[in-house]
This record gives C-alpha cells, structure tokens and sequence, in this order.
C-alpha cells in the first residue's frame, strides 16, 4: 500500500494517559490519522512492546501503520510497520538489514547536511523538523520555520512530513512547503476529543487541496 503521511500521529503515554493510548489512536484514526507512531522515552522494552501490541490489534485492518519510534527490537518483536530513528539513533542500515525490504524505516532531519548524510536508497520518508520550537520533544534542534521546511523538502528526494508545533492551522502553510504531511503529537494527544481534533486537520488539507 502506498505510503500516506498526510496526517502522522506521534504518541505521547503521559498526555493520553487520561484518556487511554488505544482509545486515542482509535478515535484519531477515525478523524483521518492515517500512519501512527508509537513514541515512548520512558518506557522499558517489556513496555513498550505490549504497548506495540496492544496498538497493533487496535488498527489492524485500518490499513493504518503502526511505525515504532527507535527501539528497532520492539519493531521487530511486535512485527510493526516499520521504525522511525533519529540523528543519534540505531542506524539505518542496521534497521533495514533486521526489518527487511517491506518496513516503512524513516529518519528525522533537521539540516540540509542531515538530509545529504542520509542513506535515501534505504529510507522510505525522512520527518523534517522541528518546524516550531515545542514542549513535546527535550532537547529538540533548532526550530526552522517554514522556510526551513521548504529547502528541506525541496531538496529531498523521498516523501516528508514535518513535524515540532504544528496545528491544524499550519496544514496549508506545511503543503505549500512541499512536505506529505504533518506529524503532530499534542494537537491529537491530550486534546478533549482526538476524533475532532484529527478532523480538523482534514478539514484545512481539504480546504488547500480545493
Ligand atoms: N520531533 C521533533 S519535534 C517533536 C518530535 C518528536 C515533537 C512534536 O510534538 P508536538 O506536540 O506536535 O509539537
Ligand atoms: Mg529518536
């Protein structure tokens, strides 16, 4: 199946804690989340991989994803999708040698060197950010705007979705810069409704789109 990463969904275990991880991602799916991400630094391994579990059986026959961020093991134990690495993360070629041909495997850059580094042949989307400085991520690099956003994506030669602050607002702006898609953590995750909050992104992409 093709991959759409028009609307990427990052989970976050604090900020669903209230409302439950599965019982969010089934609600954003339902609003139109159309590849998600499993994202946890504090989990252990044994978490994580129940977690990845618990998530697969939530979206199987959604077509929907299941992407594990950086723990290449749980990828492979849970049989995910694919996994989501970082700059400092296992390396790329590592996670396509044990996921094999068919895992979605993606890479987050935030510069233009990053992007040139980048193994392309070997990727299936790179995660370009942070658009906005944000709360969700530690540590994050540099924010770099949409203008940022646009050279990077300009430049890549694989499909993009941009991430770090973004709203629904911003899904026009993030397609006129050239991305695929957006990747948003707590625009879905926390938000009182994850259904309404995953629509409303569907509305401003249909509204660009016309
Ligand atoms: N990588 C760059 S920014 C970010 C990650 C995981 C966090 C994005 O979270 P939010 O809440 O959508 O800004
Ligand atoms: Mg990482």
């Amino acid at each position: 199946m093709a991959l759409n990463l028009s609307l990427y969904l990052v989970t976050d275990a604090g900020l669903c804690r209230e409302a439950g991880l599965e019982q969010t991602v089934e609600a954003a799916v339902q609003g139109g989340v159309t590849i998600v991400q499993l994202r946890d630094k504090h989990a252990s391994d044994e978490q994580m991989l129940a977690q990845a579990k618990r998530l697969k059986a939530v979206l199987a026959g959604s077509g929907v994803p299941l992407i594990i961020n950086d723990r290449l093991q749980v990828a492979l134990e849970s049989q995910a999708d694919g996994l989501h690495v970082g700059q400092s993360d296992a390396a790329v070629q590592e996670a396509r040698r044990v996921l094999g041909g068919q895992a979605i495997i993606g890479l987050s850059i935030n510069t233009l060197a990053q992007l040139q580094a980048a193994p392309v042949e070997l990727l299936d989307y790179v995660g370009i950010g942070p658009v906005f400085a944000t709360v969700s991520k530690q540590d994050h690099a540099q924010p770099i705007g949409f203008g940022g956003l646009a050279s990077l994506a300009k430049a890549c030669p694989l499909p993009s979705v941009a991430i770090g602050g973004l709203k629904a607002e911003h899904a026009i702006s993030v397609q006129r810069a050239g991305a695929n898609g957006l990747a948003v953590i707590s625009a879905i995750c926390g938000q009182p409704d994850p259904y309404q909050a995953a629509r409303a992104f569907q509305v401003f992409q249909a509204a660009s789109a016309s």
